[in-house]
């Protein structure tokens, strides 16, 4: 009788134990929160960089609960516009794209990438940061996107298969490829060339069979997509900063709790610094690979680039609907 009810409570007692051990399992299994970012550039790229930090970060500061696991070189989800919509129909949570495949869902945010509208990398910089940009970044929200924050990508370039680019009328009829964004279109029509709307994937061989003449890129996309290869003139006219952004699924963040959407928001925002760094150290680097594969560069001069800024200047009444956010963002200091 005795063994019996010792018997009895040995097996009670393992059976509370196995329920705590499995529901603990449980808990802790329910509570580890899986992402997915989807990202076009392969490892080591500085927005794949930054995008890892990110991830860290996220991990870091949740005690391991939030995992965001990074799908580098286009990898989840295909090009760009594909990765935008299933970000938005939320088969995907997080995306690091460039600011030109959103600018559809909301014109305001065109100003951001006008041609020539930043002095330099630092007035970018100071704008993105600002109240102008963190409150542009909002404009995503229209997009069924979260944006949680801009990362660098210098400024982008002419390159081409044919010749050597010295001035505006160089571009003249030449088939140039551009991302899938009206103001691009608008822009390279406006410097008397034909755009060619294409993603990013297709860029490579077309440029190699001659169905388009050139694209434009920053440095090291240039070398990283191995377009140097086959459009060996690269002509720094450095007609226009795309900022990248990092975004989130609207439909999935509505999943997380308030005090997680704020731990994610905050990590964005803080690697950005390191993206940053990161970039720099990619454009030197990469415009040294250029150099180094013989391509030929041309650096244009103060009155050359002059004369390419007065040409893309009726892009800017296009955007008379927002003169003044433009003039706030030429007067930051
Ligand atoms: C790169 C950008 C990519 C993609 C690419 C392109 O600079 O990082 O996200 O937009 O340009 O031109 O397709």
């Amino acid at each position: 009788m005795k063994k019996n009810l010792v018997t009895l409570l040995a097996v009670a007692f393992s059976a509370v134990m196995l329920n705590v051990v499995f529901n603990v399992g449980i808990v802790s299994a329910a509570d580890t929160i899986e992402l997915k970012l989807s990202e076009i550039h392969p490892q080591g790229y500085p927005t794949e960089l930054g995008d890892e930090e990110f991830a860290r970060l996220v991990k870091e500061r949740s005690q391991g609960r939030i995992n965001i696991t990074v799908f580098p070189g286009g990898q989840l989800g295909g090009d760009e516009k594909a990765v935008v919509e299933q970000v938005q129909m939320g088969a995907i949570d997080f995306a690091r794209i460039s600011l030109a495949p959103v600018l559809q869902f909301a014109k305001e945010l065109s100003v951001l990438s006008l041609p020539y509208i930043y002095r330099d990398s630092a007035h970018m910089w100071k704008v993105l940061s600002g109240p102008i940009g963190q409150d542009l970044l909002k404009s995503v929200d229209k997009a069924n996107l979260v944006g949680l924050a801009y990362y660098d990508a210098g400024a982008r370039s002419f390159y081409n298969s044919k010749k050597d680019i010295k001035t505006v009328a160089d571009l003249k009829g030449m088939k140039i490829r551009v991302q899938e964004a009206k103001l691009m279109m608008d822009l390279v029509r406006a410097l008397g060339a034909s755009p060619t709307p294409m993603a990013t994937g297709d860029v490579y061989s077309a440029l190699q069979t001659n169905v388009i003449d050139g694209a434009e890129n920053n440095w090291p996309s240039y070398i990283s997509f191995s377009h140097y290869q086959v459009a060996k003139f690269y002509t720094v006219d450095k007609h226009t900063c795309i900022p990248e952004i990092l975004v989130g699924s609207k439909k999935n963040f509505s999943n997380l709790s308030k005090a997680d959407l704020d731990l994610i928001s905050k990590a964005a925002k803080d690697a950005v610094e390191f993206q940053k760094k990161k970039w720099a150290e990619s454009e030197k680097v990469n415009e040294e690979k250029a150099k180094a594969a013989g391509c030929k560069i041309t650096y244009l001069d103060a009155k050359t680039i002059a004369e390419f800024q007065k040409a893309v200047q009726p892009i800017y009444a296009d955007y008379k609907d927002y003169a003044d956010l433009i003039k706030k963002i030429q007067d930051v200091k």
